[in-house]
């Protein structure tokens, strides 16, 4: 993707909350992931959680990082990361990674923003940045996404509320990249096959993750991840500041070069 390709979808995202890049993912990686997540549901016999918003037709495996490759080619993918770049900044982290795959007969899931526990007045700038990679066609019918556009320069919606909402439909391989303030929630599936996506979830540097990704993920493992996705996992430090230890970046547990300057040390 071309930086002008890349600036219209984060600019489209400030418009109207949210943009789809259309065939994001080579079709390779889309069956790998796949693959990967039909072994992960049996070995793990994976359940519907059966609560309100979860849902009790909808299959979700959590914390995909700690089962590595190819899950681990997801939060740094160079077609949706320097979107998610431009509407947080390089300073971003996963929040969560995640798979949900919405089988025949559940209904759409309740209308919330995924920002909304955050205590803070809205509208205010990006803090959380999603992201749903279409495994399979997403469709009207078969429980697309359903999105209020522009709702992320409001207040919060009221959870589960009734709005007008369009259906985020897309092509296999595709993704929607939205401001996680944007009012959403997972469509009903009326077909008889299962929708399956992989929510990637980003948060600004400066809040606390979703998923606790330091104490989720084990640090051998986190040591086998490239650079870039060690400090999306949390690994880094925010502006020099946030996030060291001792004044050294938490890299160095890993066996990082002890290269980290702070802040403060830059005055
Ligand atoms: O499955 C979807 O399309 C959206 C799910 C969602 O918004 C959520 O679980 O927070």
């Amino acid at each position: 993707m071309d930086d002008a390709a890349r600036q219209a979808h984060v600019e489209r995202i400030r418009r109207d909350g949210f943009t789809i890049v259309e065939n994001a993912i080579a079709p390779a990686l889309v069956d790998a992931l796949n693959a990967a997540l039909a072994r992960l549901e049996r070995d793990l016999d994976a359940k519907p959680a059966m609560n309100g918003f979860e849902g009790h037709k909808t299959v979700r495996i959590y914390n995909l990082l700690a089962y590595g490759a190819p899950f681990t080619e997801v939060p740094v993918h160079v077609n949706v990361l320097p979107i998610v770049e431009g509407v947080l900044d390089s300073g971003c982290l996963i929040s969560s990674l995640s798979s949900i795959a919405i089988d025949p007969g559940e209904v759409a899931q309740p209308i919330h923003a995924d920002d909304m526990v955050i205590p803070l007045a809205k509208p205010h700038i990006p803090i959380v940045c999603n992201s749903m990679w279409a495994l399979t066609d997403f469709t009207d019918a078969n429980g697309a996404t359903r999105l209020v556009p522009k709702s992320h320069l409001k207040e919060n919606p009221v959870y589960g509320g009734t709005y007008d909402t369009i259906a985020a439909e897309m092509r296999q391989g595709s993704v929607l990249i939205w401001d996680g303030a944007l009012w959403h929630g997972g469509g009903a599936n009326r077909t008889e096959k299962r929708r399956t996506g992989i929510a990637m979830n980003y948060c600004a540097g400066f809040i606390r993750q979703q998923e606790n990704q330091q104490l989720g993920l084990r640090p051998d493992l986190v040591k086998t991840f490239s650079p870039r996705l060690q400090e999306l996992v949390g690994y880094g430090v925010y502006r020099g500041l946030i996030g060291h230890i001792d004044k050294k970046s938490p890299a160095q547990v890993l066996g990082a070069p002890d290269g980290f300057q702070s802040i403060w040390e830059k005055t």
